[in-house]
């Protein structure tokens, strides 16, 4: 089935955070991202989300340099040219470096259009190009914000356990927040945890890290420095809980890297930093086939966001957990007219074609109210 696309349509948007996300990098209160939206030439259209930050601390790109990307470098790429599947699209990008959010935002609106015009979901599309089945149920876990007092982390966690998350996340910025944390793996015996310290060490606290090790404690997410594979593989060999990798992993090749060297044990699969679904695929077939623990991280997403997240989250074999939370952990006025909710812990799929959710009718008449840039 071929088509073209004709139309591209960008719309940011701006959406209050529930609770202020603190992390190493930034405190985001507000998230803002666009809603990308193409039209293909037999009028249907696939959605996607950009999931840049406004702010250069996660990675390089940002809102403004993204949409500027996409206007001016990557949708000229795409005018007039005749597509026959989604996975064409990353190697059309492949000759523009970096940008890998403002290609994922394309790339993946462009998977759901395919979705659409083959009658199944994304879920189901996804768990066929890669030889699985797509669950209806996903288990899910929850990232909570930096905290600098017990009392608050404590609650925060009760909190999660109330709800069902089948995983907690804690932020971390310093060695006294690490302290906090290690007397809650002790409060909390039967909850599984991991930490995200999103580049805030460095091997001077090697054995700090060392000491947390506890057996409800699965990995240490991206203790060190961004761009750095040598420094964490130094420390993997000497802690035995398992180091996982997030700001470093924009492609495979980062993914090889991390694998040859032993810099970690598992990879935070976010579909934005990797430059789409068909890289996540391969980076999900690389790890399942070389024994690394791969997950489906999450960043503040939107609903259209979390929708295409949720449709890669659903494959049989990514089990853990991923940090795709309940809709309402984030926003109270989200972009689309449906909402994920948490019962026993999983979120369920979306039954409908393509991403399976609709943006409410504002911002669905916003979109096309912006003139196509292609
Ligand atoms: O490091 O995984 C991260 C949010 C924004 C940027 C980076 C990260 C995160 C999270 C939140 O941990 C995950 C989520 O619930 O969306
Ligand atoms: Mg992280």
């Amino acid at each position: 089935m071929s088509m073209k696309i004709i139309e591209m349509h960008l719309l940011p948007v701006k959406l209050q955070l529930k609770n202020t996300f603190v992390s190493n990098h930034e405190t985001v209160s507000r998230r803002e991202v666009s809603i990308i939206g193409l039209k293909n030439d037999t009028g249907i259209w696939g959605y996607g989300e950009l999931e840049a930050f406004s702010t250069p601390y996660y990675t390089p790109e940002t809102q403004r340099s993204a949409r500027l990307i996409i206007k001016e470098t990557l949708g000229p790429l795409l005018k007039n040219v005749q597509i026959n599947q989604p996975e064409e699209i990353t190697n059309i990008f492949s000759e523009i470096a970096g940008n890998q959010m403002a290609k994922a935002a394309i790339e993946t609106a462009v998977w759901d259009l395919f979705a659409k015009i083959q009658k199944k979901s994304l879920a189901v599309l996804i768990a066929q190009k890669i030889h699985t089945k797509s669950r209806r149920n996903v288990p899910v876990g929850i990232s909570i914000g930096a905290k600098s007092s017990f009392a608050e982390l404590k609650n925060a966690v009760i909190s999660a356990n109330y709800q069902g998350y089948q995983r907690i996340k804690i932020k971390v910025t310093s060695v006294e927040e690490l302290n906090l944390i290690k007397k809650i793996l002790q409060v909390f015996p039967d909850s599984t945890f991991m930490i995200d310290a999103n580049s805030s060490f460095s091997l001077k606290i090697a054995s700090k890290l060392a000491e947390i090790t506890a057996p409800n404690l699965v990995m240490i997410e991206q203790p060190l420095r961004t761009t750095d594979f040598v420094d964490h593989s130094i420390l993997q060999a000497r802690i035995t809980t398992r180091l996982c990798l997030d700001e470093n992993i924009f492609s495979l090749d980062d993914v090889r890297t991390a694998y040859t060297l032993k810099s970690a044990q598992a990879i935070n699969l976010k579909l934005a930093r990797v430059g789409g679904i068909a890289n996540a695929l391969a980076i999900i077939n690389f790890c399942w086939e070389h024994g690394l623990l791969v997950w489906c991280g999450g960043m503040l997403e939107a609903g259209i966001g979390r929708a295409t997240n949720l449709a890669v989250a659903s494959l049989l074999g990514l089990d853990f957990p991923g940090d795709i939370s309940a809709s309402s952990r984030y926003y109270s006025k989200d972009v689309i007219t449906s909402e994920f909710m948490l019962a026993r812990g999983m979120l369920s799929v979306p039954l409908g074609l393509g991403i399976g959710v609709t943006l409410t009718p504002k911002y669905q008449q916003a979109l096309q109210d912006t003139t196509s840039f292609l």
